[in-house]
Formats: C-alpha cells, structure tokens, sequence
C-alpha cells in the first residue's frame, strides 16, 4: 500500500470535484464486479449519493452472477449515450480508459483503472496502477488512507471485486490485493457473496436437467453432455460446474445448440498440469474459436463446419462425437480410427 501517492492523489481529486459538480462514472460494457464495487466506492469517497454521481454503461449487465449481484447489493446502472453524458459537469471512469470507448465519450476528468496497454488519455485525474489485480484494491486504498467508513454493503462489493478479478486470489494477486482483502473480509458479508456466487437456473431447465443427468456417466473420468438446444450461453457452463461436482469427475464436455453455433464448455478440477484451453484448441481450434484457462474452457463451433465435417448434429450424435474426441485427446479408451476435427484445409 503506497500511503504517500494515495493521500497526494485523494487530494488531487477533492480539489478537481467542486461541490455542485454532476458527475457521470462510466463504465466499461456489460460490467464486471470489480468495475461496479469500484464505481461506488468513488462515489462513496467523494461524498455523493446516485442521484448527484449515477454510474452508466453502454450496455447492461449480463453475466448471471454479475446480475446477481446488482440486485442483492440493489446497485443501479443507467444506460449511457453520448447525449446524456453531455449534460455532465464531469466524466470519471473507472476499471477502464478513454480509449476503450473510441467516439462514445467526448472528454474523460477522471480515470482510475489497472488495465495495462492503454495510451495515456490527457484526463485531469488520473491514477493508473497495473500491477495491481483489481480496481477495487486501489479503491479500498484509497477509502482505508482516507479514513472513510466502509459499509457492510461497499465492502462486499470491494471484496467481490478483488476476489473475481484475481480468479479468488489465485491470478496476478499481489501484496495489495492481499491487503485489501484482509482489511475488507470482516466488513464484508459472506451470506451475500455466496448468494452472488451461485447462479440462478431458470426454471423450465430443470427439464432439460432431469433430462439429460438420467444418461449422465462418468467414463474413466469423463463427463460429456450435449444439453441440445439451449437458450444462454451461461446454462451451458451453470451444467459443466454443475457436473464437475460429480464423484470421480476428472474431466467435463458440457454442450449445447446455441443459434448457429455448437457451444462446448469444458471444465477440470484443476489439480493436475492438465490444461483445458490447450485441450479445445487442439479439437477445435481448426473449425471454431476455441480457449481458455487450465481449468476452464470453451469452443464456440458453427454447426454448418461441424456438419461438413461429417458430424451428425442430432443431439444424441454430437454427445457421442463429443464423447470419442475428448477421450482420444485425453488417451482413454478410445475408439480406433476417430480423428479430429478440420475444416478439410488447416491442419495442426
Ligand atoms: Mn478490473
């Protein structure tokens, strides 16, 4: 924690924000935690309430989780356009910079955000910490330099923040993050945070659930469900959480129909050098786009390639198709003669 620099910068910023000034705090698109739990604790640290200091975005939230937690903490979010935001005395931005927003925003006052890669932006404030694993860790700073109280609700969302940005503590977490975390975990309530953390099914899923768990095994390992036609992206990955739960569940190929596109998330524990984002661009990387993480990945595969290539597309066929590639890349009990997948040009 730089005490120095956040005090000196607590200053610059109460001498740029003069007490009648509107401020707009804007936000990336579809905002994440760490981007929402940030723009209250500006808020909170210049004193305001939503009606002198709204928080906007682009475009709303969307991740179940994220929604969740707008809700339970009741944080609104107002849709921006570049007229509202006119009438404005002042633009900050938080867990982003001017440049993300191309032609969207005219002029920037205020920008604090840890991204790296931006050019600078010749905004009055700015406070730009990359080694820092979240927004929110600068935020807590400066609330705990300024002697400000911290809320049960504030802190929850901070701690929210801190958590999601750095995957629980495990990506890119430095000794600031850990600082912040401690100093916010008892303000914080955790009934909330497990709320927010378990997302919601819709329920007609539960249909497709009790459907598809009757067939559900786990082959040396390996689980693999095609959900058939779905109608987000996000039940798709709720089930290959959901399956990961499984006794014995080493590996997860969770599918389904989504518009044009064949949607596969698969999931590990992430206990061994496995690496699943290695795995999806090995099988699908020629026919779709395909990535992730060592624990966590998804393919997003046309159905129309997935048909050249040979591939039925009724449910029960792509399950199958599914099964025999995942067991053949992970050296199980694989059928002779089953290749990979190719768009009949690129080949590996
Ligand atoms: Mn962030």
């Amino acid at each position: 924690m730089d005490e120095v620099l956040t005090k000196q910068k607590i200053q610059e910023l109460h001498a740029l924000v003069k007490d009648g000034d509107r401020i707009a705090i804007v936000l990336q698109d579809d905002p994440d935690p760490d981007a929402l739990s940030s723009a209250m604790a500006l808020r909170t640290l210049l004193g305001r309430n939503k009606l002198t200091t709204p928080i906007f975005s682009f475009t709303p939230v969307t991740r179940p989780e994220n929604c969740k937690m707008v809700r339970l903490l009741e944080i609104e979010v107002e849709a921006a356009d570049t007229e509202i935001l006119r009438g404005f005395d002042k633009i900050a931005m938080v867990d982003v910079q001017p440049p993300y927003f191309g032609g969207r925003l005219e002029h920037t006052d205020i920008v604090i955000d840890h991204h790296p890669g931006y050019a600078s932006s010749n905004a009055a404030f700015e406070d730009i910490r990359t080694r820092y694993g979240s927004t929110a860790t600068i935020m807590t700073e400066y609330l705990m330099c300024a002697g400000e109280r911290i809320s049960e609700r504030l802190a929850t969302a901070l701690l929210y923040g801190v958590r999601s940005d750095t995957v629980t503590m495990s990506r890119r977490v430095t000794d600031d993050d850990w600082q912040a975390f401690i100093h916010l975990y008892p303000l914080a309530n955790y009934n909330l945070i497990q709320q927010i953390d378990r997302p919601e099914f819709p329920v007609p899923f539960a249909r497709v659930i009790a459907r598809v768990m009757s067939r559900l095994e786990v082959q040396n390992g390996l689980i693999v469900l095609n959900l058939g036609r779905v109608e987000r992206d996000h039940l798709i990955v709720q089930m290959a959480e959901l399956c990961l739960q499984f006794e014995g569940a080493e590996w997860v190929a969770v599918a389904g129909k989504l518009g044009p596109n064949l949607v596969v998330a698969v999931r590990n524990p992430g206990l061994g050098r496995a690496n699943a984002g290695e795995l999806v661009r090995r099988l699908f990387g020629a026919i779709g786009s395909a990535g992730g993480h060592r624990h966590m990945a998804k393919a997003v595969i046309p159905l129309s390639l997935w048909r050249k290539n040979g591939h039925g597309t009724r449910d029960r066929e792509i399950e199958e198709r599914l099964r025999l590639f995942l067991a053949a890349e992970l050296g199980r009990e694989a059928e002779p003669g089953e290749s990979r997948p190719s768009n009949g040009q690129q080949q590996e």
